[in-house]
């Protein structure tokens, strides 16, 4: 059983704010509206000091099902003026928040810059890290399940609350980390990280996906084929990482681990190019060689831990979307016709039949959307235009029915009961993106609208009034299921971290019995680090919170770049 250490500053679910606001703020120009679980007839937007610049009618919604809560809308969008804020009714307020064009700022540097912060093998440095400094982790060399044998793995990023590194989940968040710089360069490549490599002329978070990269080449076996995971037999208990001695070990080959290596090796080998050539070189013989271990094993090699290990098992149950994205972005870099034929006999699988929502998502176990991406992007001779055609529509047909579901209830959150698992934020994440990218396809602004509605409940626009991200906002939670945070005797939680989030099917001990059943979908979670299906943090649900940001960023310049050319 995991140790419990109580923060001295103790939070429970309840927040003191009784109306719920984007904690970060809201864009000058968009939409602005708190929820309210509460009655009353008009609300005012107040200042620091409480004085009254705005007031409004209250608009009752009524019974919201993803709450629980008879709810109460304040629109607020007309008001546009940059300062601080507090929404105020009845004697209850919302969180502090701010309206101005840079509010998305500072959360864009801090979840971005965990990537940093989860480096493994390398040590933090005060410099980068601040008070979260800590020693070198995890550089003892790693014992093969295969043959005993011991080498060399250290490095990438640590997943998640625990210390493990996985190959599918490391090439998923590393994959949101390279197409948001390939849909929005101006954006990426103007955030500074501050981080060892920052100031040598490559955009830093092209150093930082870096970081993982080169540990997923270590995880290459000669053959081509991948190893799953490095990892301990067990998950540490509460303690800091370079506290954590145990042995590591390199486990079993996976046909997924492999066509995710070799897809995400190939797409970065297209975005270093021009950067690092020899860099570039060496990824794209990496995912040669994957490919070619995958067109010798047709059949799906599966993952399973071994007796006695309890670390993740990121079990998939087939890897054709993975051989989907491979052949795409192999396709993509290279423009062959082998790869493109092999893409084809994926696309038109019986496995995708009544499935075809594989084919746009984004997530470690279902990952044939980035596959999607890459094809539609990919502008070579031979490509299928009815592909292309099917793919685009595919997913604005897929932004209509999130819309739709945004329709259904009083937050606009583009989810349904079910949708509320483990790593909820994840599901809200990808909705964002998919909406964002829906929008560039089709130039519709109202999918804009529906993609900022989703950040806005991340950020606070939810049941709980809780700002899943963490150090951001005046109330986000304290007590995440990450065991630096848990072990550094620091108040404050590593900042920048996103939260898994409700989880209406209760997946730990603790969740179970603090959380009484038949609580609606987006009240399940409470901020306890004993709750790791609520409570954890990973690398791709922070990579996903970039993109929306990214994305939101993008659109937000591309504005103000037109008006300013309309103006002059
Ligand atoms: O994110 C994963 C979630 O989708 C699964 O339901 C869950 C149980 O298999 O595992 C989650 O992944 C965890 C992984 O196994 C180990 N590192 C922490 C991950 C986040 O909780
Ligand atoms: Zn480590």
């Amino acid at each position: 059983m995991l140790m419990y250490q109580k923060k001295e500053k103790a939070f429970g679910s309840d927040t003191p704010f009784r109306i719920f606001v984007d904690q970060a703020g809201y864009l000058p120009e968009s939409r602005k509206i708190a929820v309210m679980p509460f009655g009353t007839d008009v609300f005012a937007v107040t200042d620091e000091n409480g004085e009254k610049l705005y007031e409004g009618d209250v608009i009752r919604y009524g019974k919201d099902e993803i709450s629980g809560d008879d709810v109460y809308l304040a629109d607020f969008s007309e008001f546009r003026r940059p300062g601080s804020y507090r929404i105020t009714a009845s004697g209850k307020t919302s969180a502090l928040f701010r309206i101005g064009a840079g509010v998305y700022n500072n959360l864009f540097y801090s979840t971005a810059k965990v990537f940093y912060l989860l480096r493994c093998g390398c040590g933090l440095d005060e410099r980068f890290a601040g008070k979260y400094a800590h020693k070198r982790c995890h550089v003892e060399l790693a014992e093969s399940l295969e043959d005993g044998s011991m080498s060399d793995v250290k490095g990438g990023w640590h997943d998640a609350g625990d210390y493990g590194r996985y190959v599918t989940a490391g090439a998923c968040a590393c994959a949101h980390l390279l197409y948001a710089y390939k849909l929005f360069p101006e954006v990426l490549s103007a955030l500074d990280l501050n981080i060892p490599e920052s100031g040598s002329g490559v955009p830093d978070i092209l150093s930082e996906c870096r970081v993982e990269l080169e540990w997923l080449l270590k995880m290459q076996r000669a053959d081509g084929a991948a190893y799953h995971k490095a990892t301990t037999m067990r998950h540490a208990p509460f303690i800091m990482p370079e506290s954590d001695k145990s042995r590591m070990y390199i486990f079993t080959v996976s046909s997924s681990a492999t066509a995710d290596l070799c897809a995400v090796c190939a797409l970065a080998a297209g975005i270093y190019k021009n950067i690092d050539p020899s860099f570039s070189k060496r990824l794209h013989k990496a995912a040669e060689r994957s490919y070619q271990w995958l067109e010798d094993h047709p059949e799906f090699v599966g993952f399973f831990n071994p007796t006695g290990c309890d670390t993740g098992l990121y079990a998939e149950e087939s890897d054709i979307d993975n051989r989907y994205w491979a052949a795409a972005e192999l396709f993509a870099l290279t423009g062959e016709k082998k790869y493109n034929e092999r893409f084809m006999s994926l696309f038109a699988s019986p496995y995708f039949d009544g499935r075809s929502y594989i084919k746009t998502s984004l997530g470690y176990g279902q990952i044939g959307g980035f596959g999607s991406l890459a094809y539609v992007l990919a502008e070579h001779e031979g490509r299928s235009s009815d592909a292309v055609d099917f793919l685009k529509e595919l997913i604005v047909g897929e932004a209509y029915w999130l819309r739709d579901k945004a329709n259904k209830n009083a937050y606009k959150v583009s989810m349904e009961d079910w949708e509320f698992f483990w790593g909820s934020n994840m599901v809200l994440l990808q909705h964002g993106i998919k909406l964002i990218i829906a929008n560039l396809i089709t130039g519709q602004e109202e999918f804009y609208e529906y993609a900022l509605e989703q950040l806005h409940i991340l950020l606070g626009k939810n049941a709980l009034g809780i700002c899943y991200v963490t150090g951001t906002g005046e109330y986000s939670p304290v007590r995440p299921h990450y065991r630096p945070s848990a072990a550094d005797k620091i108040d404050e939680p590593v900042p920048g971290f996103v939260i898994g989030g409700p989880n209406r099917e209760l997946s730990d001990p603790f969740a179970k019995e603090l959380i009484p059943i038949n609580t609606p979908p987006m009240k399940c979670y409470i901020d306890d680090e004993r709750c790791y299906s609520l409570n954890e943090v990973t690398i791709y649900w922070n990579a996903p919170a970039v993109f929306l940001i990214a994305g939101i960023k993008d659109h937000e310049r591309r504005r103000v770049a037109s008006s300013e050319t309309a103006s002059e």
